[in-house]
């Protein structure tokens, strides 16, 4: 057990103002592995004054010499990249392979691609007679979850830095040891004092003290809708700049004529990967009723075969959490075909990989995001159907569609009131913009739509 103090303020781990600490849990077995300070009023005023302070200067420097210090901070994660996969595997409990794989070299590919994009994205333009400016925003107040621990900080603080913006960081209180590594990574490429800043601490305390600084100029978060809505309300209040990513409750279609196997198989493998906690995961999977059958079962013997190989969920709150929206699903009069709500084990947070047949699109467990291993089977009776049921919820951040015709798909996908479709499988593309319709949230990150959010414009006419 490692007790880690001080916070990441102006260039420097700064010892917290108050006493109090926050355990950090091995999900997998329930050891407290390290404790780091709980944040305060206090701790986020000084991060903010450090960001304030740190603006001017850095959003004067030229893009080149942002870009330069956002490609050091790609090599350093890539050259720590281990250590980031151990982290996220200690505190988060994914499978060592997802956390090699997709945790830590997703932020190498996110922070590669902002380098990119800083050095090239025209932050002046002009228009007739006028020069148009894309100035940074300012003082940027990001608030992020443990889901994928790392990624979510990147996605806010490298478009944040490339812009010219300065920022503090309030990582999720279950993940605060890989947020740690991300400043230690900042200060090594360089990044002046300042300019990049953590606080560790509770959502409610710290989270809240930064969502409320009436010297944050953009709060960008990610979470629970609950959350969302919260700062989405004080940031309105203020009139300051806002970014919600939320969650969702994608549908994954298949329809007829489509690889029906590898669209299933790929579509379990979606859903169960990082233990179902990832807010963009085909959680609704539509099938026509022709096929409906065949699907349930390759369904059921996909998800048989991942067993404990998923790993654990975060805490034993988000376990109890899943565990109810099962006991739901089959109080509500779903079939369960694969897991269930299979008593808490001796040791750590896991959930069986379940996947439930005749899901109706009124049920709780086709509506509501359930955050854990667990995927709905729906039965469509025609094309029309599937797209009334697809974007029947009030989510709409990602989705799926499969087809023989990739014309017919994307057809399809056109309809989708979604921030993101995969047509047949898709590919990750760390430049797409992510983000959602509805209820999913407001604004987009990555690629360059994710570098405009953290820019705002100015134009002069000559
Ligand atoms: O989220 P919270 P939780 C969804 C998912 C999950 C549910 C609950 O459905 O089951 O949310 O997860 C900070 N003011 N997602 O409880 O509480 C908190 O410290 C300011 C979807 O973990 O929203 C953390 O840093 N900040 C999702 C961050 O908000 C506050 C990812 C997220 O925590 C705060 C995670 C407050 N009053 C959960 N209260 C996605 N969209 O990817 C908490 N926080």
């Amino acid at each position: 057990m490692k007790a880690y103090d001080g916070m990441y303020i102006d260039g420097a781990w700064r010892p917290a103002a108050g006493p109090d600490v926050i355990e950090v849990v091995d999900p997998a077995d329930g050891q407290v592995i390290a404790t780091v300070p709980a944040g305060t009023v206090e701790d986020v005023d000084a991060a903010v004054r450090a960001a304030r302070a740190a603006l001017p200067a850095w959003a004067a420097t030229a893009p080149a010499e942002r870009a330069a210090r956002l490609a050091a901070l790609r090599d350093v994660l890539a050259a720590r990249q281990e250590e980031i996969a151990r982290t996220v595997t200690a505190e988060l409990g994914a499978p060592l392979k997802l956390s090699q794989t997709v945790h830590a070299a997703v932020p190498v590919a996110v922070a590669g691609s902002y380098a990119e994009l800083a050095a090239t994205y025209p932050f002046e333009e002009r228009t007739g007679n006028s020069t148009v400016l894309h100035e940074p925003v300012g003082v940027v107040g990001a608030i992020t979850p443990w889901n994928y621990p790392l990624h979510q900080i990147v996605a806010k603080a490298a478009p944040a830095l490339a812009a010219g913006c300065t920022i503090v960081v309030k990582p999720a209180e279950d993940t605060p040891l890989v947020a740690r590594l991300f400043a230690e990574a900042v200060h090594e490429a360089g990044v002046p004092a300042g300019v990049f800043n953590l606080v560790t601490g509770l959502g409610p305390v710290a989270g809240q003290a930064l969502a409320e600084h009436p010297d944050v100029d953009l709060v960008s978060f990610t979470g629970s809708t609950a959350v969302g809505r919260r700062i989405g309300a004080v940031a309105a209040a203020a009139v300051k700049k806002v970014a919600l990513e939320l969650g969702g409750k994608s549908a994954n279609v298949i329809l007829p004529g489509a690889d029906l196997a590898r669209a299933v198989n790929v579509g379990v493998a979606n859903v169960m990967s990082n233990s179902g906690q990832t807010c963009s995961a085909w959680t609704r999977m539509l099938v026509h009723r022709d096929q409906y059958d065949e699907a349930v079962e390759l369904a059921a013997a996909a998800a048989a075969k991942y067993g404990d190989r998923i790993g654990p969920l975060v805490n034993a709150k988000q376990q109890e959490r899943v565990r109810g929206y099962i006991e739901k699903g089959v109080a509500e009069g779903a079939r369960l075909v694969a897991g269930g709500p299979d008593a808490p084990r001796e040791r750590g947070c896991f959930v069986s990989p379940t996947v439930f047949a005749d899901v109706t699109p009124d049920m709780t467990i086709a509506q509501e995001e359930i955050f854990g291993p667990v995927l709905s089977v729906l039965r469509y009776e025609d094309e029309e159907d599937a797209l009334r049921i697809a974007n029947g919820t009030v989510y709409g951040l990602a989705g799926a569609v499969w087809a023989a015709d990739e014309a017919q798909a994307t057809a399809f996908a056109r309809r989708m009131e979604t921030g993101q479709v995969d047509i047949n499988g898709g590919r990750f593309n760390p430049l797409a913009p992510f983000g959602g319709y509805k209820q999913s949230g407001v604004g987009r990150e990555l690629g360059v739509h994710g570098l405009t959010e953290y820019l705002q414009t100015k134009s002069l006419q000559f």
